[in-house]
């Protein structure tokens, strides 16, 4: 079944990286409703929500999981039959994919122009919305060069360095730890978010708090390139973003890790840049200074704090 063939795919990360992570999830719920074979609607909405928790619970930091989830589930407020309760999930989760592909699109549109002739840029990760702003000002003819860390521990560079080859752009692999060695050759950094508070601190993958901080004493500019369902509307009540901490296995390898017992192996997956370190969010509805996170939690989530009390 997709549902539990997706959650298990989010939880290994074959499916990844937060916009991605948010369409799978969207659609798994559309083929649940599809073929969840119930007459009672209120059966139904129980079912779908169930199936809702299952899938928000697969990975804990990218926020882009559960406000996709909350914006189809919202179909389910107000319905008189589970055909039409049925429908109206379908709607929404085509409608939520569609919105998704297009800021992404967007985004890189908005993104590139901020990427000038001649600039040296660095990535960390791999990013749809960061990628998709280098790949435009590429498209569009600039002639510039890219640094891409590893990654540690999962190596998601790799898939970055093969896409910035595939287009033919210049491009240096370093390990993470050669970030400070080479700021100084770095006129931009552009990364993704998997969420954004609302003061504006970012949270992506492990390692970007240091390569913005090193950015910040080089003065060197960071953007973050993210769509609008990566703001967390709760952190307007204080809640903290939950940091994804992996199996340590990932770092190194359980019959090395037994042999020291001394030894505990800590895997963080993300961890949170203040909003000090960076210049810009690009989002599908514009760049801005990340001191206005709440007003996309306000009028592009359309969260109000009476409703998430
Ligand atoms: C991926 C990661 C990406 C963001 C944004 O982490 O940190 O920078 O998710 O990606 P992981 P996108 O590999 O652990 O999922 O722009 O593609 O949504």
């Amino acid at each position: 079944m997709l549902l539990s063939g997706t959650a298990a795919s989010i939880k290994n990360m074959e499916i990844r990286g937060a916009g991605r992570i948010a369409r799978a999830a969207v659609e798994a719920l559309a083929d649940y409703a599809e073929n969840l074979d119930v007459s009672d609607p209120e059966t139904f909405k129980q079912e779908m929500q169930k199936a809702a928790d299952i899938l928000t619970a697969t990975r804990p930091t990218a926020v882009s999981l559960p406000n996709a989830v909350r914006s189809v589930m919202r179909a389910l407020d107000s319905f008189d039959s589970v055909g039409a309760a049925r429908d109206a999930v379908l709607a929404r989760a085509a409608e939520f994919v569609d919105h998704s592909e297009h800021a992404v699109e967007r985004i890189a549109a908005i993104g590139a122009r901020h990427i000038s002739d001649g600039d040296v840029l660095l990535t960390h990760c791999n990013s749809e919305a960061a990628l998709g702003c280098i790949l435009e000002a590429h498209r569009q003819g600039k002639e510039f060069e890219v640094y891409a860390t590893e990654v540690r521990p999962r190596g998601q560079g790799l898939i970055t360095i093969r896409t910035l080859n595939d287009a033919g752009i210049r491009t240096n692999y370093i390990v993470d730890s050669a970030v400070r060695y080479f700021i100084n050759d770095v006129d931009l950094v552009v990364v993704g978010a998997d969420a954004i508070a609302v003061n504006g601190a970012v949270v992506n993958k492990i390692g970007t708090a240091q390569i913005a901080h090193a950015a910040h004493e080089a003065r060197t500019n960071v953007i973050v390139a993210a769509e609008t369902y990566k703001f967390a509307p709760r952190t307007i009540l204080g809640e903290l973003i939950e940091i994804e901490e992996r199996d340590p296995d990932e770092v190194l390898p359980r019959e090395a890790a037994e042999e020291l017992p001394f030894v505990r192996v800590r895997n963080p997956a993300f961890d949170v840049t203040p909003a000090e370190y960076i210049d810009l969010i690009v989002t599908e509805q514009g760049a801005i200074p990340p001191g206005l996170a709440f007003t996309v939690i306000r009028d592009y989530l359309g969260w109000r704090i009476e409703e998430l009390r």
